[in-house]
């Protein structure tokens, strides 16, 4: 059984370790357009056209690209926008968080 110690120790430490923060990345598939690529990550991850190019690039060279960092609550926002975006227009895109 926990002692009145045991017990404050664990809450301390709840109370000081820092939220969990979460990746957010998109995966490369052999059918979503490039361009529709770029646009997601414009649209949800505020960056620049050049930027979000790059990102894309990497993706499709290297299997994976993380778009951004987010609490938890941010992260699944962003993977739920992106996949039902990607859905409505038809294209496979996979985006995934992980943390970090
Ligand atoms: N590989 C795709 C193509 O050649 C482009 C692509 C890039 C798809 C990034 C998904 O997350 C992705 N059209």
């Amino acid at each position: 059984m926990a002692t009145k110690h045991d017990t404050e120790t664990v809450l301390e430490r709840q109370a000081l370790k820092p939220p969990p923060l979460y990746q957010v990345a998109l995966l490369n598939d052999d059918y979503t357009p490039m361009e529709f690529v770029v646009a997601i990550i414009q649209e949800y991850f505020n960056k620049d056209r050049e930027t979000a190019t790059q990102i894309m690039l990497s993706v499709h060279r290297y299997g994976k690209g993380v778009c951004g960092v987010f609490s938890k609550d941010i992260a699944s926002t962003k993977v739920e926008f992106v996949l039902t975006h990607a859905r409505k227009a038809g294209h496979p895109l996979q985006c995934v968080m992980e943390e970090v």
